[in-house]
């Protein structure tokens, strides 16, 4: 039989909307402060940080890319044929391709989105260029575990991909959380294939994340402009400045909104004093090794089984199991 497109009707588990107003509040109110990183990601944000991945100091993009590349033969090899694959976020770009191109006939693709607009543009891009391969998007947050939509043929197990490194934006703690969902996703056969940024020498993370054409600082500003307009706050965009440091002890980027004077802003009523230099923490980017990814793996009750690293060792694809 020919094969056929496949487009399925959206799977809409309808997340909660986000209470942008009480987490920014309770965010302002602790000590030190904090703003939420989940959301530099509207539409202005989401092009920034596309822009970003095409200065030249920030590699992870880049480095994936090459490595997903190179290694795809392999990981072909070490993932099961026939496989539904689930990415988490709304992939069409080229790592999505490349997956989707290189392994042995998936059966199916579910992106988890919690955006439905970015969702259905997504799956719309690749509905001509997989027409073998059914589409069975889903509107939830994939933080906890997501029931996934049986593909039309049984498939031979579920595929997780988890690429970019995104993990890395996680708390230790959130991230454990968020794997251990996956392995509920997954469920007792699946596997997933997680993109980490590995840790390295702090100049070239530090660059990465301070470039000099001042995109990354643009991105991190945006997140006030957002709020701005979505919750009515009064943030002065041009009373803070974007701090990036990498904390080796840690092994994480640290970002910050430093305030550059004395200056008050309100939001939703209440007002809050910033002093001159005061530092608001408002993203981590975690970099890993092998003890440090494989353990928080482990509190997840899954197994690194497989794992691919770039030639320089700077990004790291690793395929888990439970
Ligand atoms: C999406 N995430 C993995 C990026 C990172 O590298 O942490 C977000 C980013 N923030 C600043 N530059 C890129």
């Amino acid at each position: 039989m020919p094969p056929t497109t496949t487009a399925a009707p959206l799977t809409d588990l309808r997340p909660a909307p986000a209470d942008i107003t009480g987490e920014v509040l309770a965010g302002l109110s602790a000590s030190p402060r904090r703003l939420p990183s989940k959301y530099f990601y509207d539409a202005r944000g989401s092009q920034l940080f596309e822009r970003i991945t095409r200065e030249p100091e920030y590699y992870p993009t880049r480095v994936e890319l090459a490595l997903l590349e190179a290694s795809m033969p392999s990981i072909a090899e070490a993932v099961a044929a026939h496989a539904h694959v689930v990415e988490y976020g709304s992939g069409s770009g080229r790592k999505t391709r490349l997956l989707l191109e290189g392994l042995d006939v998936p059966v199916a693709y579910t992106p988890i989105e919690i955006s439905r607009t970015a969702l259905l543009a997504s799956v719309e891009r690749l509905a001509d260029e997989f027409p073998g391969i059914e589409l069975l998007p889903v509107c939830a947050d994939f933080t906890g575990p997501v029931p996934l939509p049986a593909p039309s043929r049984e498939p031979g197990h579920t595929l997780v991909f988890f690429p970019g490194s995104t993990i890395g934006n996680f708390t230790d703690a959130d991230a454990t959380g968020l794997l251990r969902s996956m392995r509920t996703t997954m469920g007792p056969r699946g596997q997933a294939l997680v993109g980490i940024d590995l840790d390295k020498d702090p100049a070239l993370i530090e660059a990465a994340y301070n470039d000099a054409a001042g995109v990354t600082a643009e991105f991190t500003l945006n997140l006030l402009a957002r709020l701005n307009r979505e919750i009515g706050s009064d943030f002065d965009l041009d009373g803070f400045a974007h701090r990036a440091v990498y904390v080796r002890e840690r092994r994480r980027i640290e970002t910050f909104l430093v305030s550059r004077h004395a200056q008050d802003v309100t939001v939703a009523g209440r007002r809050f004093h910033f002093a001159p230099g005061e530092a608001m923490q408002v993203e981590y980017s975690h970099k890993y090794t092998d003890a440090t990814f494989g353990a928080l793996a482990a509190a997840a009750g899954l197994r690194v089984v497989r794992r691919w690293n770039d030639p320089r060792d700077w990004f790291g694809l690793r395929l888990l199991k439970p």
